[in-house]
Protein backbone atom coordinates (compact mmCIF):
# COMPACT_ATOMS: atom_id res chain seq x y z
CA UNK A 1 0.00 0.00 0.00
CA UNK A 2 1.57 3.25 -0.88
CA UNK A 3 0.91 6.06 1.21
CA UNK A 4 1.11 9.82 0.67
CA UNK A 5 2.43 10.68 3.79
CA UNK A 6 6.51 10.09 4.12
CA UNK A 7 7.27 6.88 6.83
CA UNK A 8 8.46 8.19 10.00
CA UNK A 9 6.99 10.55 10.45
CA UNK A 10 3.81 9.82 12.31
CA UNK A 11 6.29 7.36 14.30
CA UNK A 12 8.63 10.19 15.33
CA UNK A 13 5.52 12.70 16.12
CA UNK A 14 4.43 9.93 18.48
CA UNK A 15 7.08 8.63 19.97
CA UNK A 16 7.49 12.71 20.79
CA UNK A 17 4.11 12.63 22.58
CA UNK A 18 3.64 8.78 24.31
CA UNK A 19 4.40 9.58 27.65
CA UNK A 20 2.24 11.79 27.97
CA UNK A 21 -0.47 10.26 26.18
CA UNK A 22 0.23 6.96 27.94
CA UNK A 23 -0.33 9.11 31.63
CA UNK A 24 -3.33 10.27 30.03
CA UNK A 25 -4.79 7.15 29.04
CA UNK A 26 -4.06 5.44 32.21
CA UNK A 27 -5.72 8.33 33.94
CA UNK A 28 -8.86 8.32 31.84
CA UNK A 29 -8.77 4.05 32.46
CA UNK A 30 -9.07 4.41 36.36
CA UNK A 31 -11.96 7.51 36.09
CA UNK A 32 -13.98 4.72 33.75
CA UNK A 33 -13.26 1.70 35.52
CA UNK A 34 -14.79 3.05 38.82
CA UNK A 35 -17.77 3.57 36.71
CA UNK A 36 -17.56 -0.24 35.28
CA UNK A 37 -16.35 1.00 32.23
CA UNK A 38 -13.16 -1.02 30.38
CA UNK A 39 -10.95 1.57 28.46
CA UNK A 40 -9.96 -0.44 26.26
CA UNK A 41 -13.16 -2.20 24.95
CA UNK A 42 -14.09 1.33 24.56
CA UNK A 43 -10.89 1.65 22.33
CA UNK A 44 -11.88 -1.17 20.41
CA UNK A 45 -15.75 0.36 19.56
CA UNK A 46 -14.32 3.84 18.67
CA UNK A 47 -11.82 2.34 16.33
CA UNK A 48 -14.38 0.26 14.54
CA UNK A 49 -16.72 3.34 13.71
CA UNK A 50 -15.77 5.11 10.64
CA UNK A 51 -17.21 7.97 8.58
CA UNK A 52 -16.44 8.25 5.13
CA UNK A 53 -14.90 11.67 3.40
CA UNK A 54 -16.48 13.46 0.58
CA UNK A 55 -14.42 14.10 -2.27
CA UNK A 56 -15.55 17.27 -2.81
CA UNK A 57 -14.54 18.25 0.96
CA UNK A 58 -11.10 17.90 -0.33
CA UNK A 59 -11.34 21.16 -2.25
CA UNK A 60 -11.79 24.83 -0.47
CA UNK A 61 -15.63 25.15 -0.89
CA UNK A 62 -16.97 28.61 -1.19
CA UNK A 63 -20.39 30.81 -1.02
CA UNK A 64 -22.52 32.40 -3.11
CA UNK A 65 -19.95 35.31 -2.95
CA UNK A 66 -17.05 34.36 -3.42
CA UNK A 67 -14.33 31.13 -3.27
CA UNK A 68 -10.95 31.40 -1.72
CA UNK A 69 -8.77 28.61 -2.96
CA UNK A 70 -5.47 27.35 -1.03
CA UNK A 71 -2.65 26.46 -1.90
CA UNK A 72 -2.42 22.52 -3.50
CA UNK A 73 -6.14 22.09 -4.09
CA UNK A 74 -6.82 18.79 -5.97
CA UNK A 75 -7.26 19.05 -9.42
CA UNK A 76 -9.48 15.65 -9.93
CA UNK A 77 -9.97 12.97 -8.32
CA UNK A 78 -7.30 11.04 -8.12
CA UNK A 79 -5.60 13.75 -6.39
CA UNK A 80 -8.73 14.48 -3.75
CA UNK A 81 -8.23 10.03 -3.48
CA UNK A 82 -4.21 11.19 -2.23
CA UNK A 83 -5.75 13.87 -0.02
CA UNK A 84 -8.41 11.64 1.37
CA UNK A 85 -5.33 8.59 1.97
CA UNK A 86 -3.67 11.45 4.31
CA UNK A 87 -6.57 12.19 6.24
CA UNK A 88 -6.96 8.63 6.81
CA UNK A 89 -3.07 8.21 7.46
CA UNK A 90 -3.15 10.04 10.15
CA UNK A 91 -6.65 10.19 11.67
CA UNK A 92 -7.74 6.30 10.99
CA UNK A 93 -11.36 7.10 10.99
CA UNK A 94 -12.10 7.28 7.26
CA UNK A 95 -11.08 4.56 5.15
CA UNK A 96 -13.99 5.47 2.50
CA UNK A 97 -14.71 8.11 0.01
CA UNK A 98 -17.87 9.18 -1.08
CA UNK A 99 -17.64 10.12 -4.68
CA UNK A 100 -19.65 12.72 -6.42
CA UNK A 101 -21.11 12.44 -10.12
CA UNK A 102 -20.00 14.10 -12.48
CA UNK A 103 -17.11 16.00 -10.19
CA UNK A 104 -15.70 12.73 -9.71
CA UNK A 105 -16.55 10.86 -12.83
CA UNK A 106 -13.51 9.20 -14.82
CA UNK A 107 -12.81 5.36 -15.40
CA UNK A 108 -13.97 2.95 -12.92
CA UNK A 109 -11.24 0.32 -12.99
CA UNK A 110 -8.57 2.97 -13.11
CA UNK A 111 -10.73 4.58 -9.99
CA UNK A 112 -11.20 1.32 -8.26
CA UNK A 113 -6.96 0.75 -8.95
CA UNK A 114 -6.01 3.75 -7.04
CA UNK A 115 -7.69 2.94 -4.44
CA UNK A 116 -7.03 0.20 -3.38
CA UNK A 117 -3.37 1.02 -4.04
CA UNK A 118 -4.09 3.86 -0.89
CA UNK A 119 -6.06 1.55 0.91
CA UNK A 120 -9.54 3.41 0.07
CA UNK A 121 -12.68 2.28 -0.33
CA UNK A 122 -15.74 3.73 -2.01
CA UNK A 123 -19.43 4.36 0.45
CA UNK A 124 -21.97 5.95 -1.35
CA UNK A 125 -22.67 7.74 -4.47
CA UNK A 126 -24.26 11.08 -4.90
CA UNK A 127 -25.68 11.95 -8.42
CA UNK A 128 -25.99 15.96 -9.70
CA UNK A 129 -29.14 16.86 -11.49
CA UNK A 130 -29.23 20.35 -9.31
CA UNK A 131 -26.59 21.62 -12.12
CA UNK A 132 -26.39 21.83 -15.45
CA UNK A 133 -24.07 19.44 -17.35
CA UNK A 134 -23.39 21.42 -20.70
CA UNK A 135 -20.02 18.75 -21.62
CA UNK A 136 -22.24 15.81 -20.82
CA UNK A 137 -24.00 14.82 -24.58
CA UNK A 138 -26.01 12.43 -22.22
CA UNK A 139 -27.31 15.60 -20.40
CA UNK A 140 -28.42 18.18 -22.72
CA UNK A 141 -31.48 19.80 -21.17
CA UNK A 142 -31.51 21.93 -18.72
CA UNK A 143 -32.52 21.42 -14.58
CA UNK A 144 -33.50 25.09 -14.31
CA UNK A 145 -37.24 24.14 -13.39
CA UNK A 146 -36.51 20.86 -11.49
CA UNK A 147 -35.07 17.66 -12.10
CA UNK A 148 -36.66 14.14 -11.18
CA UNK A 149 -39.82 16.44 -9.94
CA UNK A 150 -39.56 18.15 -13.65
CA UNK A 151 -42.66 19.24 -15.58
CA UNK A 152 -41.60 17.63 -18.71
CA UNK A 153 -41.31 14.05 -18.71
CA UNK A 154 -37.88 14.84 -21.25
CA UNK A 155 -36.09 15.98 -18.48
CA UNK A 156 -37.15 13.45 -15.86
CA UNK A 157 -35.65 11.11 -18.37
CA UNK A 158 -32.45 12.61 -18.54
CA UNK A 159 -32.05 13.22 -14.47
CA UNK A 160 -33.48 9.24 -14.08
CA UNK A 161 -30.71 7.94 -16.54
CA UNK A 162 -28.02 10.19 -15.06
CA UNK A 163 -28.75 8.32 -11.57
CA UNK A 164 -28.57 5.12 -13.40
CA UNK A 165 -25.47 6.22 -14.75
CA UNK A 166 -23.98 6.71 -11.23
CA UNK A 167 -25.18 3.57 -9.96
CA UNK A 168 -23.11 2.17 -13.08
CA UNK A 169 -19.90 3.62 -11.45
CA UNK A 170 -20.80 2.96 -8.09
CA UNK A 171 -21.26 -0.85 -9.07
CA UNK A 172 -17.96 -1.45 -10.82
CA UNK A 173 -15.57 0.61 -7.64
CA UNK A 174 -17.64 -1.23 -5.03
CA UNK A 175 -20.43 0.90 -3.53
CA UNK A 176 -23.39 -0.26 -2.76
CA UNK A 177 -25.21 2.30 -2.52
CA UNK A 178 -26.81 5.86 -3.54
CA UNK A 179 -27.58 8.81 -2.38
CA UNK A 180 -30.01 11.51 -3.95
CA UNK A 181 -30.64 15.22 -3.59
CA UNK A 182 -32.36 16.72 -5.70
CA UNK A 183 -32.65 20.68 -5.95
CA UNK A 184 -36.16 20.68 -7.17
CA UNK A 185 -38.69 23.05 -5.54
CA UNK A 186 -40.11 26.28 -6.33
CA UNK A 187 -39.34 30.05 -5.29
CA UNK A 188 -43.02 31.27 -5.35
CA UNK A 189 -46.53 30.18 -3.93
CA UNK A 190 -48.16 29.12 -7.17
CA UNK A 191 -45.28 27.86 -9.46
CA UNK A 192 -45.42 24.95 -8.77
CA UNK A 193 -48.13 21.88 -7.95
CA UNK A 194 -46.72 21.16 -4.64
CA UNK A 195 -48.57 17.47 -5.46
CA UNK A 196 -48.26 16.55 -8.29
CA UNK A 197 -44.24 17.75 -8.05
CA UNK A 198 -44.19 15.08 -5.38
CA UNK A 199 -46.13 12.68 -7.40
CA UNK A 200 -43.33 13.06 -10.59
CA UNK A 201 -40.83 12.66 -7.46
CA UNK A 202 -41.99 9.34 -6.89
CA UNK A 203 -42.60 7.99 -10.00
CA UNK A 204 -38.97 9.23 -11.03
CA UNK A 205 -37.48 7.27 -7.71
CA UNK A 206 -39.31 4.15 -8.55
CA UNK A 207 -37.62 3.89 -11.77
CA UNK A 208 -34.24 4.44 -9.96
CA UNK A 209 -35.13 1.90 -7.34
CA UNK A 210 -36.10 -0.51 -10.42
CA UNK A 211 -32.18 0.11 -11.49
CA UNK A 212 -30.85 -0.64 -8.21
CA UNK A 213 -28.35 -3.80 -8.39
CA UNK A 214 -28.80 -6.57 -5.11
CA UNK A 215 -27.96 -5.47 -2.08
CA UNK A 216 -27.79 -1.87 -2.94
CA UNK A 217 -29.95 0.96 -1.02
CA UNK A 218 -30.80 4.38 -2.07
CA UNK A 219 -31.38 7.05 0.39
CA UNK A 220 -33.32 10.40 -0.48
CA UNK A 221 -31.58 13.50 1.15
CA UNK A 222 -34.48 16.25 2.21
CA UNK A 223 -33.71 19.53 2.63
CA UNK A 224 -35.89 22.59 3.61
CA UNK A 225 -34.94 25.26 1.52
CA UNK A 226 -32.37 26.60 -1.14
CA UNK A 227 -32.01 26.50 -3.91
CA UNK A 228 -35.43 27.04 -3.82
CA UNK A 229 -36.66 29.22 -1.19
CA UNK A 230 -40.65 29.14 -1.21
CA UNK A 231 -40.57 25.56 -1.31
CA UNK A 232 -38.51 22.48 -1.65
CA UNK A 233 -39.98 18.64 -3.17
CA UNK A 234 -38.64 16.87 -0.57
CA UNK A 235 -38.23 19.09 2.23
CA UNK A 236 -38.09 17.60 5.58
CA UNK A 237 -37.84 13.97 7.05
CA UNK A 238 -42.03 13.43 7.17
CA UNK A 239 -41.28 13.78 3.00
CA UNK A 240 -38.60 12.07 2.74
CA UNK A 241 -40.32 8.81 5.34
CA UNK A 242 -42.98 9.05 3.20
CA UNK A 243 -40.76 8.35 -0.16
CA UNK A 244 -38.70 5.75 1.39
CA UNK A 245 -41.70 3.72 2.43
CA UNK A 246 -43.51 4.28 -0.92
CA UNK A 247 -40.26 3.49 -2.63
CA UNK A 248 -39.94 -0.07 -0.83
CA UNK A 249 -37.09 -2.27 1.01
CA UNK A 250 -34.13 -0.78 -0.67
CA UNK A 251 -34.93 3.05 -0.09
CA UNK A 252 -34.31 4.56 2.97
CA UNK A 253 -33.85 8.59 4.57
CA UNK A 254 -30.57 10.51 4.99
CA UNK A 255 -30.47 12.53 7.49
CA UNK A 256 -27.92 15.96 6.90
CA UNK A 257 -27.31 17.97 10.17
CA UNK A 258 -27.90 21.13 8.27
CA UNK A 259 -30.98 20.73 6.27
CA UNK A 260 -33.44 21.54 9.03
CA UNK A 261 -35.44 24.77 10.56
CA UNK A 262 -33.21 26.32 13.23
CA UNK A 263 -33.73 24.48 16.68
CA UNK A 264 -35.07 21.91 15.29
CA UNK A 265 -34.55 18.61 17.03
CA UNK A 266 -32.58 16.13 14.72
CA UNK A 267 -32.28 13.73 17.78
CA UNK A 268 -35.13 12.91 17.80
CA UNK A 269 -35.96 12.95 13.89
CA UNK A 270 -33.07 9.88 14.02
CA UNK A 271 -35.07 8.00 17.15
CA UNK A 272 -38.00 8.41 14.58
CA UNK A 273 -36.32 6.94 12.07
CA UNK A 274 -34.94 4.05 13.48
CA UNK A 275 -38.02 3.07 14.99
CA UNK A 276 -38.79 3.25 11.27
CA UNK A 277 -36.42 1.05 10.22
CA UNK A 278 -35.56 3.98 7.74
CA UNK A 279 -32.61 5.47 8.69
CA UNK A 280 -30.00 5.12 5.60
CA UNK A 281 -27.63 7.13 6.92
CA UNK A 282 -25.83 10.69 7.85
CA UNK A 283 -24.27 13.65 6.57
CA UNK A 284 -22.65 14.82 9.27
CA UNK A 285 -21.42 18.77 9.40
CA UNK A 286 -22.21 21.83 11.81
CA UNK A 287 -24.55 24.80 11.29
CA UNK A 288 -25.78 27.86 13.19
CA UNK A 289 -28.21 29.19 10.77
CA UNK A 290 -28.60 27.30 8.30
CA UNK A 291 -27.27 24.83 5.75
CA UNK A 292 -23.72 25.99 6.91
CA UNK A 293 -21.26 23.02 6.22
CA UNK A 294 -18.97 24.12 9.34
CA UNK A 295 -16.81 21.00 10.66
CA UNK A 296 -18.95 18.31 12.46
CA UNK A 297 -19.01 19.15 15.81
CA UNK A 298 -17.02 22.66 16.04
CA UNK A 299 -20.48 24.58 16.30
CA UNK A 300 -22.74 22.54 19.03
CA UNK A 301 -20.65 19.64 20.00
CA UNK A 302 -23.60 18.90 22.45
CA UNK A 303 -26.45 18.60 19.39
CA UNK A 304 -23.71 15.67 17.59
CA UNK A 305 -23.28 13.53 20.99
CA UNK A 306 -27.59 13.56 21.19
CA UNK A 307 -27.75 12.34 17.95
CA UNK A 308 -25.30 9.54 18.89
CA UNK A 309 -27.25 8.96 22.27
CA UNK A 310 -30.14 8.14 20.10
CA UNK A 311 -27.46 5.48 17.97
CA UNK A 312 -26.09 3.84 20.69
CA UNK A 313 -29.53 3.45 22.67
CA UNK A 314 -30.63 1.38 19.28
CA UNK A 315 -28.49 -0.90 19.81
CA UNK A 316 -29.02 -4.08 17.81
CA UNK A 317 -32.03 -2.31 15.89
CA UNK A 318 -29.00 0.12 14.42
CA UNK A 319 -27.11 -2.36 13.94
CA UNK A 320 -29.84 -4.56 11.39
CA UNK A 321 -30.19 -0.52 9.60
CA UNK A 322 -26.05 -0.46 9.02
CA UNK A 323 -27.07 3.34 8.63
CA UNK A 324 -23.74 5.02 6.05
CA UNK A 325 -21.87 7.58 7.93
CA UNK A 326 -20.27 10.42 5.75
CA UNK A 327 -19.46 14.26 6.59
CA UNK A 328 -21.01 16.79 3.87
CA UNK A 329 -18.72 20.44 4.21
CA UNK A 330 -17.64 22.87 2.94
CA UNK A 331 -14.29 24.29 4.30
CA UNK A 332 -14.02 27.97 3.12
CA UNK A 333 -10.86 29.16 5.77
CA UNK A 334 -9.41 25.99 6.72
CA UNK A 335 -6.92 23.50 5.30
CA UNK A 336 -9.68 20.87 4.46
CA UNK A 337 -7.75 18.01 5.25
CA UNK A 338 -7.04 19.16 8.97
CA UNK A 339 -10.95 20.20 8.12
CA UNK A 340 -11.78 16.79 7.63
CA UNK A 341 -9.42 14.89 9.99
CA UNK A 342 -11.10 17.03 12.68
CA UNK A 343 -14.23 16.34 11.93
CA UNK A 344 -13.53 12.13 11.57
CA UNK A 345 -12.39 12.51 15.53
CA UNK A 346 -15.00 15.27 16.68
CA UNK A 347 -17.94 12.43 15.37
CA UNK A 348 -16.02 9.42 16.66
CA UNK A 349 -15.67 11.81 20.04
CA UNK A 350 -19.74 12.47 20.19
CA UNK A 351 -19.47 8.21 19.54
CA UNK A 352 -17.17 7.46 22.49
CA UNK A 353 -19.46 10.04 25.27
CA UNK A 354 -22.36 8.19 24.09
CA UNK A 355 -20.93 5.00 24.92
CA UNK A 356 -20.25 6.20 28.27
CA UNK A 357 -24.02 7.10 29.21
CA UNK A 358 -25.30 4.08 32.02
CA UNK A 359 -28.31 3.13 29.95
CA UNK A 360 -30.00 1.50 32.90
CA UNK A 361 -29.46 4.05 35.29
CA UNK A 362 -30.94 6.46 32.65
CA UNK A 363 -33.92 4.40 32.17
CA UNK A 364 -34.60 3.86 35.62
CA UNK A 365 -34.34 7.56 36.44
CA UNK A 366 -36.48 8.55 33.04
CA UNK A 367 -39.20 5.88 34.74
CA UNK A 368 -38.83 7.78 38.25
CA UNK A 369 -39.39 11.24 36.81
CA UNK A 370 -36.13 12.23 37.76
CA UNK A 371 -35.78 15.23 35.37
CA UNK A 372 -32.54 16.65 37.05
CA UNK A 373 -30.70 13.60 37.83
CA UNK A 374 -31.37 12.47 34.37
CA UNK A 375 -30.33 15.00 32.50
CA UNK A 376 -27.29 15.27 34.42
CA UNK A 377 -25.78 11.66 34.26
CA UNK A 378 -26.39 12.22 30.23
CA UNK A 379 -24.39 15.71 30.93
CA UNK A 380 -21.69 13.37 32.46
CA UNK A 381 -21.10 11.29 29.15
CA UNK A 382 -20.93 14.55 27.32
CA UNK A 383 -18.67 16.36 30.04
CA UNK A 384 -15.91 13.27 30.17
CA UNK A 385 -12.80 14.42 28.68
CA UNK A 386 -12.64 11.07 25.84
CA UNK A 387 -9.32 12.48 23.84
CA UNK A 388 -7.15 9.42 25.22
CA UNK A 389 -9.51 7.33 23.87
CA UNK A 390 -9.75 8.59 20.31
CA UNK A 391 -5.90 8.90 20.53
CA UNK A 392 -5.31 5.44 21.57
CA UNK A 393 -7.64 4.18 18.80
CA UNK A 394 -5.79 6.02 15.96
CA UNK A 395 -2.36 5.19 17.53
CA UNK A 396 -3.58 1.12 17.40
CA UNK A 397 -4.36 1.74 14.42
CA UNK A 398 -0.84 3.07 13.02
CA UNK A 399 -2.03 6.71 13.34
CA UNK A 400 -0.97 9.54 15.07
CA UNK A 401 -1.76 10.64 18.68
CA UNK A 402 -2.42 14.38 17.31
CA UNK A 403 -3.21 13.66 13.58
CA UNK A 404 -3.01 17.76 12.49
CA UNK A 405 0.26 18.50 14.62
CA UNK A 406 1.66 15.62 12.67
CA UNK A 407 -0.01 16.59 9.25
CA UNK A 408 1.54 20.08 9.73
CA UNK A 409 5.01 17.86 10.76
CA UNK A 410 4.77 15.91 7.39
CA UNK A 411 5.04 19.06 4.80
CA UNK A 412 2.20 17.52 2.61
CA UNK A 413 0.48 20.87 1.89
CA UNK A 414 3.80 22.55 0.72
CA UNK A 415 5.01 19.64 -0.93
CA UNK A 416 1.48 18.83 -3.13
CA UNK A 417 1.58 22.80 -3.41
CA UNK A 418 4.71 22.79 -5.68
CA UNK A 419 3.36 19.78 -7.41
CA UNK A 420 -0.35 21.06 -8.32
CA UNK A 421 -0.32 24.48 -9.75
CA UNK A 422 -3.39 26.24 -9.04
CA UNK A 423 -6.08 26.09 -11.68
CA UNK A 424 -9.48 27.81 -11.97
CA UNK A 425 -12.40 27.13 -11.30
CA UNK A 426 -12.24 23.75 -9.90
CA UNK A 427 -15.56 21.02 -9.41
CA UNK A 428 -17.20 21.11 -5.77
CA UNK A 429 -19.40 23.36 -4.08
CA UNK A 430 -21.52 23.03 -1.06
CA UNK A 431 -24.16 19.83 -1.10
MN1 LIG B 1 -25.69 16.60 2.28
Amino acid sequence: MTSPIEAGVIERHNASLRADHEADFHSLGERLARRGLDADALVDKVARFTVAVPSWGTGTGGTRFARFPGPGEPRGIFEKLDDCAVIQALGRASPAVSLHIPWDKADPAELKERADALGLRFDAMNSNTFQDHPGDPNQPLSYKFGSLSHADPAVRDQAVRHNVETIRIGEAIGSRALTVWIGDGSNFAGQSDLSRAFDRYIESMKRIVEALPEGWRVFSEHKMYEPAFYSTVVSDWGTSLMAAQELGTKAFCLVDLGHHAPNTNIEQIVARLIRAEKLGGFHFNDSRYGDDDLDAGSIDPFRLFLVFNELVEAGERLDRLEPAHMIDQSHNVTDPIESLIRSGAEIRRAYAQALLVDRAELRGLQDEGDALLASDRLKAAFRTDVEPLLAEARRRAGGAIDPIRAYRASGYRARVAAERPAVAGSGGGIV
